[in-house]
C-alpha cells in the first residue's frame, strides 16, 4: 500500500494537538496517530480525528470569483487582481479596512499586517480575537503586563486543584480535558461553575451552577472567604503585588458574602465557601477560563478577577497554577502575536510608538512610507461604523472570517456590510460572508500549505504540506504578496517559501527571534518568548517577576456589575451561547466533514425542564425564539442540565443562527460583544 504519513497540526483548537495525514495518490484521504507530542500524546478528540474530511470535499473554492450583477462569475488570477488594484487604489488609507484569520498560519497574518500597514497603509486590521479573548489581552496586560496563558498545557497535570469557570474544557478544548482528568487520577480536585451541566461538570468534585452574568461576584466571594479566614497567600501578595488593602477592601464588604451571593448567582452559599476553602487549602490550583468570562460588557473585569484570585492565593509562577487562558481558535494566539490586530505590529510592538513605526518602515522599505502610527478600529467598531457612517469605509478585505454568522445581532451586521462599497473575502469555501463578496478569492487550506501556528500555551509548531492544493487555490500569502505586486509593491512581497515569511517576520520579533523553521522540527517545538537561536523556550511565563513596569501584579478591586441587557416581563429569559464538541463556529468545515455533520445535523435551544413545563413546550418541538434584535425557529431541547431561567444556543448553524438574537453591546476596553447574556422569550408556533 502507498500511504504517505505528513505530521501536520490540528486545524481547529488552540489546544495544538499533533497528528499524521495519510496520503494515497497525492491526496488526503485519513488521519493516524502521532505519538511523540507532548501536547496530546498521539490522542485527537473527533474534529482532530475527521479534521481530513473536509479538505477535499467538492464545496471547496477552486476558482477566483467575481460578482457581475448578482451573480458569480468564474475569473482568471489576473482579472482579479486588476480588479482589487484598480478599486483599493481609488480609495484613502482610512476608507480600506482589513480582517485576518485565526484560522490561518503566522506567515499568512504577517503578510496580512504587511499588506495592510504598507500597502493600503491603513490602520484598520483586525481579527476574531476581538470577540474571543480581547478581554484576556487588556486585561491580563493590564495587571501582568502580558496578555497570554500564563503555564503550559502538560503542567495543568501537575495541579492539585483546577478551577474552571466559564470553559467547557472537555467539550471546546478536550485535549486540555484530558490533562484534567490526569490530574485528578493523581489526586487534583476539580471545581467547576458554569450555568450548564456540561461533560465537564461531570468531573468536578463542586459543581456551582449560575446565572450568566455573575461572575465578578462569584470569585469576589471566593476572595471574601479565603482573606475572612486568613487562607491567603501573605507571602506572594506582600512580595509579588500591589494593591491588596483596595482589593479588600471591596471584596470584603457585605455585598459579596456567600448569602449576597447566592442571591446574585443562585449558588448555595455553603457551596461558595466549601469551594473557596477547598481551592485555597489546595496548595496549587490552576484556573482555567474561556469564553464564558470574555464575552460580557464586563469582560476585561471579568479576566481581572480572576487574576485577583489566582495572586490572593499566590497561585502564580510555578507548576500546576496559573491563568490559564484558554484560546480558542487554532492560531489566534498567533495572529495577535503578528499584529493582526489595530494597536500593534508583531510581538505587541506599539504602532503608536515612533520607535517601533520606524523599525518597521525602516525594514520593509516601502518607498512612499507605511500607515500613520495611529491605532485603528477594532472589527465591532468597524462594523458600527459601516452601519452609521456609509461612505467612510469603502474598501474591505477579508481573510477567513466568517463574520455573517460570528458577529452578534446578524441583522445589524448584514446592514452594515451591504454598505461596503467593495470587498474581497478569501476562504476555502463560498461562506455567507462571501456571497456579498465583490471579488471571492479560493485559498489554500492546512493540508495544502508549509507554515506555524501558535496555541493557546504559546507553543509555535508547523503544518506540513500533504497534497496540492485544490483547482486554482493559492496559499493565502502568496495570494496577499500578488496582491501587493498589482497595487506596485512587487519588490516588499519577493517571498519564495513560507520560511522565507517566516524569517522576515522572525527577524522583526523578540518573542519569536531565536525560532528557525529547523528549531521547530522537534516534537515538542518551542514556547515564545524565545529571543535567541540558544534559547530553550518559555513554557511557564512569570516565575520571578510579572512583565508590569514595576514586576509587581496588580490586584484590582472589582465591582459587580449586571449584564447591558437583562431579564423583564416581556423576555424573561437569559439566553447564553456557546459550542458542542462537534462543530466548529459557523460550520464551514465542520458541516462539510461528513462523520461530524452526521452526529449533530442541526441546531437547537436548551430549556430547563420547569421552565418548558409552564410554557407547554415538548422536547424536540420547533419553536420561536425572540429578542430585541431578531427571531429564529428552532427546535428545542428540554434538559435539567441548564439552569432555570437559563436557555442556551449553540451558533454553528445558519439555519437557526444565535446571532440572530445576540446582544451587541461591547466591553468599554476590549470592545468584545456580550455573547454570554442577553434577554430572551420564546414561543410556540402556532398552527396555521
Ligand atoms: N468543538 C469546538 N471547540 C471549540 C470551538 C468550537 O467552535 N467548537 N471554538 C474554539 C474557540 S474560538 C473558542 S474561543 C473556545 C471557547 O471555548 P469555551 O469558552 O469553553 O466555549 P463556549 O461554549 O463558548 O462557552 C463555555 C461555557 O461558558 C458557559 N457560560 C455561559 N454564560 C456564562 C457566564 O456568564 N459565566 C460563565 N463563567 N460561564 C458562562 C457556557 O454554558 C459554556 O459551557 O473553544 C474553542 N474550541
Ligand atoms: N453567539 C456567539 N457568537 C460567537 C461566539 C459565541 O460564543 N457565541 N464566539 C465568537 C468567537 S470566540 C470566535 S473566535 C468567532 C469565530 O468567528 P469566525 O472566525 O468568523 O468563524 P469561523 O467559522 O471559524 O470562520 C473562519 C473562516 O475561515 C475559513 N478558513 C479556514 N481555513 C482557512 C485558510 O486556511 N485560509 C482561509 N483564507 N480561510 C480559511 C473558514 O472556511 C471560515 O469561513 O465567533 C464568535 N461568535
Ligand atoms: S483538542 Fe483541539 S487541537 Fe486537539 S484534536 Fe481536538 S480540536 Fe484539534
Ligand atoms: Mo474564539
Amino acid at each position: 500500500m502507498d500511504l504517505k504519513f505528513v505530521q501536520t497540526t490540528c486545524p481547529y483548537c488552540g489546544t495544538g494537538c499533533t497528528f499524521n495525514l495519510a496520503v494515497k495518490d497525492g491526496k488526503v484521504v485519513g488521519s493516524a496517530p502521532y505519538q511523540r507530542s507532548p501536547v496530546n500524546l498521539g490522542k485527537t478528540c473527533p474534529k482532530g480525528t475527521y479534521a481530513y474530511e473536509f479538505v477535499n470535499s467538492e464545496d471547496r473554492l477552486t476558482t477566483p470569483l467575481i460578482k457581475k450583477g448578482d451573480e458569480f462569475v468564474e475569473a482568471t488570477w489576473d482579472e482579479a487582481y486588476a480588479l482589487i488594484a484598480e478599486k483599493f487604489k481609488g480609495y484613502k488609507p482610512s476608507e480600506i479596512a482589513c480582517l485576518s484569520s485565526a484560522r490561518t498560519s503566522n506567515e499568512d497574518n504577517y503578510a496580512m499586517m504587511k499588506l495592510a500597514r504598507g500597502v493600503f497603509k491603513t490602520t484598520h486590521i483586525d481579527h476574531c480575537a476581538r470577540l474571543c479573548h480581547s478581554s484576556t489581552v487588556a486585561g491580563l496586560a493590564a495587571v501582568f503586563g502580558s496578555g497570554a496563558m500564563t503555564n503550559s498545557i502538560p503542567d495543568i497535570e501537575e495541579s492539585k486543584c483546577v478551577f474552571i469557570i466559564g470553559s467547557n474544557t472537555f467539550e471546546q478544548h478536550p485535549l486540555i480535558g484530558r490533562r484534567v482528568a490526569m490530574a485528578k487520577k493523581k489526586g487534583a480536585k476539580v471545581i467547576y461553575a458554569d450555568p450548564r451541566y456540561t461533560p465537564t461538570a461531570r468531573q468536578a468534585d463542586i459543581y456551582m451552577q449560575f446565572k450568566s452574568g455573575s461572575d465578578v461576584a462569584i470569585l469576589n466571594c471566593m476572595m471574601h472567604e479565603i482573606i475572612k479566614n486568613g487562607w491567603e497567600d501573605k507571602e506572594f501578595i506582600a512580595n509579588r503585588t500591589t494593591g491588596f488593602e483596595e482589593l479588600k477592601a471591596v471584596v470584603m464588604k457585605d455585598d459579596y458574602s456567600p448569602e449576597n451571593v447566592e442571591k446574585i448567582s443562585g449558588i448555595p452559599a455553603a457551596q461558595l465557601r466549601e469551594a473557596a476553602e477547598m481551592y485555597a487549602k489546595a496548595g496549587s490550583g490552576a484556573l482555567l477560563y474561556s469564553m464564558g468570562i470574555t464575552q460580557h460588557t464586563v469582560g476585561v473585569d471579568n479576566v481581572k478577577s480572576t487574576a485577583n484570585l489566582q495572586m490572593v492565593t499566590g497561585y502564580l509562577g510555578r507548576p500546576g497554577c496559573g491563568v490559564n487562558a484558554l484560546r480558542g481558535q487554532n492560531n489566534v494566539q498567533g495572529a495577535c502575536d503578528m499584529g493582526a490586530l489595530p494597536v500593534v505590529f508583531t510581538g505587541y510592538q506599539k504602532v503608536i510608538d515612533p520607535a517601533a513605526h520606524k523599525k518597521f518602515a525602516d525594514a520593509w522599505g516601502f518607498p512612499d512610507g507605511i500607515c500613520e502610527p495611529a491605532n485603528g478600529y477594532e472589527v465591532t467598531t468597524l462594523i458600527n461604523v459601516l452601519a452609521d457612517k456609509p461612505g467612510e469605509i469603502k474598501g474591505l478585505y477579508i481573510m477567513g472570517e466568517n463574520p455573517m454568522l460570528s458577529d452578534p445581532n446578524l441583522n445589524h451586521a448584514k446592514h452594515a456590510l451591504e454598505n461596503v462599497e467593495f470587498m474581497v473575502v478569501q476562504d476555502i469555501f463560498l461562506t455567507e460572508t462571501a456571497e456579498l463578496a465583490d471579488v471571492v478569492l479560493p485559498a489554500t487550506c492546512y493540508a495544502e500549505k508549509d507554515g506555524t501556528q501558535t496555541s493557546t500555551e504559546r507553543r509555535v509548531q508547523k503544518w506540513r504540506k500533504a497534497q496540492d492544493p485544490p483547482g486554482q487555490s493559492k496559499l493565502d500569502w502568496k495570494i496577499l504578496a500578488e496582491v501587493a505586486a498589482a497595487m506596485g509593491y512587487a519588490d516588499q512581497f519577493t517571498w519564495e517559501t513560507s520560511e522565507d515569511v517566516f524569517n522576515e517576520m522572525a527577524s522583526l520579533t523578540p518573542s519569536y527571534h531565536g525560532m528557525t523553521y529547523e528549531r521547530l522540527d522537534k516534537p515538542e517545538a518551542l514556547h515564545w518568548p524565545c529571543p535567541e537561536v540558544d534559547h530553550p523556550g518559555t513554557p511557564i511565563l512569570h516565575t520571578q517577576k510579572f512583565g508590569t513596569p514595576d514586576g509587581l501584579g496588580i490586584l484590582t478591586p472589582l465591582e459587580w456589575k449586571a449584564p447591558a441587557e437583562v431579564p423583564d416581563e416581556e423576555y424573561p429569559f437569559v439566553l447564553t451561547t456557546g459550542r458542542c464538541i462537534w462543530h466548529w463556529h459557523t460550520g464551514t468545515m465542520t458541516r462539510h466533514s461528513e462523520t461530524l455533520d452526521h452526529e449533530v445535523p442541526t441546531g437547537w435551544i436548551e430549556i430547563n425542564t420547569e421552565d418548558a413545563e409552564k410554557l407547554g413546550i415538548a422536547d424536540k418541538e420547533i419553536i420561536r425564539a425572540i429578542t430585541r434584535r431578531g427571531e429564529v425557529e428552532v427546535p428545542a431541547k428540554v434538559t435539567d442540565d441548564i439552569m432555570k431561567g437559563v436557555m442556551f444556543m449553540p451558533f454553528h448553524f445558519k439555519e437557526c443562527a444565535a446571532n440572530m438574537l445576540t446582544n451587541d453591546a461591547l466591553d468599554p476596553v476590549s470592545k468584545i460583544p456580550e455573547y454570554k447574556a442577553c434577554a430572551v422569550k420564546v414561543e410556540k408556533i402556532q398552527e396555521a
